[in-house]
């Protein structure tokens, strides 16, 4: 530990918070030009890189799977000890920490983008579209998604538990990679950009996610939903976690993201049974199916002929597919950081298959139950949710689906608080993780201060994004974030696969010593 020169890391700390003024400031001073330059550079990532991120995304799938199943499965984080959780807390953990408030946004509503707009040249708003409709989204949360969360875990469970040296700057863990050039330079370059990459998940996700809140609330005392009403609502969310943080009181979070997890299983169960019961399982079961035989096309699909001959163009990989392995990516490393730190004694093949599976699992169970429950809404007549999304926008969509339920004066509460402890823990994790990387090192917990720092300077973007308006801007922060952390994220893999190695052959060699003498 390096304590001779400070416990911050003033060169990170300052380097990432200039490069987020860098990008907040003109946004406030232009916020019209602001918005025409994000979209140009939406445009200009998703158009000539997506195909990376396509690449990328298959690709870590690809590589863990091999992984599992290759010697390096077999390795075991901390050896011959027991798996500190029970697979049950562990998955509950995993996802807990992996998923946020965008989940209730999303996996009530994407499904409705997707049957308007749809994928693969088919028809909006035909037969077609509404089985791909209720898949895409399950997609966009599975396999290829929780393998990308699960890459970076790889590396720093490793360095944590076999090699004993407990990583938190992701520089660090690409130490096998560059060397002693984790301590110069490059080293600061890697965490000021995960830290960028970071900042830009998080800001899609608090836009996204306090608009749902201000929605909730405005159903709940009729509040207008207006810009104040919202930045409220961020203030209060980092002040709770301030309070929580500040007063020592470790396991208000904790407790809070047990609660959740508690309140998720009793709002999917109350819509699975007073809901249409066979209507979702069955068109859950079918998306599963849909997917499984559709899904390196699913993967790989790039709409390259599109607006050539009869091809009409969609943009729905880059709107779609690209955005989200960008932001999945953006949280990575920092997901990574959690699902390591939970994992002491399990090998390797646990963790890959674990998250997967699991992870893919909790999605499924939100998606099919909350999307489809909307689908069905939509399919009876029973209530037009493509209607209100056309009109009133997705908040307004979501609160009008859950209004449908029985005994929607309770579940909509229910639904609110979930996304409101969800935005807490949100930043807390994620101040947790910038305050530690600006450090030297870190006793116990990262200094107070800068943990509140990076809490408020959480909500800079998401405040500006929401300014601005429009779901390209937001989608933006993450698909630019993510853009440096393709190249980070493979260094992640390159460093695992090295340092396994080395350890191996040592291993080996220490061995055949021992024989020979
Ligand atoms: N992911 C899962 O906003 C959130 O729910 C946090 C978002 C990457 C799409 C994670």
């Amino acid at each position: 530990m390096d304590k001779k020169n400070g416990i911050i890391d003033w060169p990170t700390f300052i380097g990432a918070f200039v490069l987020l003024l860098s990008v907040t400031v003109p946004l406030i001073l232009f916020p019209k030009q602001g918005e025409a330059v994000l979209s140009m550079m939406n445009t200009f990532v998703t158009g000539n890189f997506g195909v990376l991120y396509l690449v990328f995304g298959l690709g870590t799938l690809i590589f863990l799977i091999y992984v599992a199943f290759s010697k390096y499965g077999k390795i075991q984080m901390g050896k011959d000890i027991k798996p500190e959780f029970s697979n049950f807390s562990w998955a509950a953990m995993l996802f807990c920490a992996g998923i946020g408030s965008s989940v209730l946004y999303w996996g009530t509503i994407e499904w409705a983008y997707y049957y308007t707009s749809p994928p693969l040249g088919v028809e909006p708003n035909s037969t077609e579209a509404i089985q791909w409709a209720s898949s895409y989204g399950i997609f966009h949360w599975g396999p290829v998604a929780w393998a990308i969360y699960c890459l970076p875990a790889l590396p720093i469970a490793y360095f944590y538990y076999v090699r004993k040296k407990p990583v938190l700057k992701i520089s660090e863990a690409c130490r096998p990679l560059i060397g002693k050039r984790a301590d110069g330079p490059l080293g600061k370059v890697i965490d000021i950009l995960f830290i960028f990459g970071l900042l830009g998940g998080a800001g899609t996700t608090l836009a996204l996610g306090t608009p749902l809140i201000a929605a909730g609330l405005n159903n709940m005392f009729g509040w207008e939903e207006t810009l104040s009403l919202k930045t409220y609502i961020l203030v209060i969310c980092t002040v709770i976690f301030a309070i929580s943080a500040y007063s020592g009181l470790k396991k208000g979070i904790r407790v809070l993201s047990d609660v959740n997890l508690w309140l998720t299983f009793l709002l999917l169960g109350f819509v699975l049974i007073v809901g249409p019961t066979v209507f979702l399982t069955e068109t859950t079961i079918n998306s599963i199916g849909l997917i499984a035989d559709n899904f390196f096309h699913m993967a790989t699909w790039t709409e390259p002929f599109n607006n050539m001959g009869p091809f009409e163009k969609t943009s729905f990989p880059e709107y779609w597919t690209v955005f989200y392995w960008a932001w999945w990516l953006v949280y990575a490393p920092f997901i990574g950081l959690f699902i390591a730190k939970i994992s002491r004694g399990r090998t390797v093949k646990q963790m890959i298959l674990g998250t997967i599976l699991y992870g893919t699992l909790g999605c499924v169970l939100y998606f099919g139950l909350l999307g489809n429950y909307g689908l069905y809404l939509e399919l009876s007549g029973q209530f037009s949710v493509v209607d209100v999304l056309n009109n009133e926008g997705a908040p307004a969509a979501i609160m009008g689906t859950l209004e449908q339920l029985p005994l929607d004066w309770i579940v909509i509460p229910v639904f609110i608080v979930l996304a409101i402890i969800f935005l807490a823990t949100t930043f807390d994790s994620g101040s947790y993780i910038l305050a530690a990387v600006v450090q030297n090192y870190v006793e116990d917990e990262p200094v107070k201060w800068n943990r509140l720092f990076w809490a408020f300077a959480l909500s800079f973007l998401p405040l500006i994004l929401m300014y601005i308006g429009g779901l390209s801007s937001l989608q933006t922060a993450s698909i630019i974030g993510g853009f440096p952390l393709l190249i980070i994220m493979t260094m992640l893999a390159i460093s695992f696969i090295k340092a396994a190695d080395h350890d191996m052959l040592m291993a080996k060699k220490k061995k055949e010593q021992k024989k020979a003498s």
